[in-house]
């Protein structure tokens, strides 16, 4: 089931998607479940917050679109300090297509995000020939990256009046189930394992990535709503996503660190370690 009791580490072992295993291995070396999402403007800025906050963070999401001089150095910068500091890049690229043109987009492009990003994620309003276009670019005999990629449905969102709810979700789990050569898990704010029939095999074990969290502030003021790290893990995310809770503080790098000890100790309860 997705809301998991069992440590990273077993998750690790068990899981038969190589991207899933090395996330909880990862999580597990580092001691954190926290994924810095790196809102930044610029190459220089968004190469300083990865190379500051990269020991503490297991996953380094991306909107490489934010970026106003994205170029070679940007992408293999990013690659160097993934390299460094033994994190994951996540680009929340949120794909929402027909099936070729998401090819296109994921694969060479202007973002190359097939190039830098470990995982993507991908919205299933269109029906699951999405998420076939993209596991079909994952697989494809000569795709340089083979089994180092895969993806996440966005199967709720964090916004105040999301549409993302009820049956849209539900049918979000059913694809999953269907596609796990790619689709590792989902953006969810919680576990899925409320939804009927959502319990799956033995084999069966959803990597839940949680954005919309913060540990002081309930609101934006264009309709974000967040849950504290704590609430998140406990309510069964295994990966806590936060923005400006950490890149606009004050001092970022005590910011992380907050963070990794609130979601890794909401961990150990969780998984009563
Ligand atoms: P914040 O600064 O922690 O609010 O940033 C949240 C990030 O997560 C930002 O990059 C959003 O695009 C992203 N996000 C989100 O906030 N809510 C969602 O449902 C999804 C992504 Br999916």
């Amino acid at each position: 089931s997705s809301k998991s009791t069992l440590p990273y580490a077993t998750r690790a072992k068990n899981h038969l998607h190589p991207v899933a295993r090395r996330l909880f291995d990862v999580a597990e070396a580092k001691k954190s479940n926290v994924i810095i999402s790196a809102d930044m403007g610029t190459t220089e800025e968004l190469l300083k917050l990865a190379d500051q906050l990269g020991p503490y963070i297991a996953v380094f999401k991306t909107h490489i679109d934010l970026l106003s001089d994205l170029s070679d150095s940007t992408i293999s910068g990013l690659k160097d300090l993934a390299a460094k500091h033994n994190f994951m890049i996540f680009e929340d690229r949120k794909f929402i297509d027909i099936g070729h043109t998401v090819q296109q987009q994921y694969h060479d492009g202007a973002l190359r995000i097939s190039e830098f990003a470990h995982v993507v994620n991908a919205s299933v309003l269109a029906g699951d020939g999405i998420i076939e276009a993209l596991e079909q670019t994952m697989a494809a005999p000569n795709f340089l990256y083979k089994d180092e990629r895969a993806m996440l449905i966005l199967s709720e969102m964090t916004t105040a009046g999301s549409l993302a709810t009820g049956d849209y979700t539900r049918f979000c789990i059913e694809i999953a189930k269907k596609h796990k050569k790619s689709v590792i898990g989902f953006v969810a704010t919680q576990a899925l394992t409320h939804f009927r029939g959502s319990e799956g095999g033995e084999d069966e074990d959803f990597v839940i990535f949680t954005t919309g969290v913060n540990a002081t502030t309930k609101v934006d003021s264009l309709g974000q709503q967040y849950q504290t790290p704590s609430s998140a893990i406990s309510r069964g995310s295994d990966f806590i996503i936060v923005g400006r809770g950490i890149y606009a503080a004050p001092n970022p790098v005590a910011a992380v660190k907050h963070y990794q000890k609130e979601s890794w100790d909401a961990y150990l309860a969780r998984t009563n370690q």
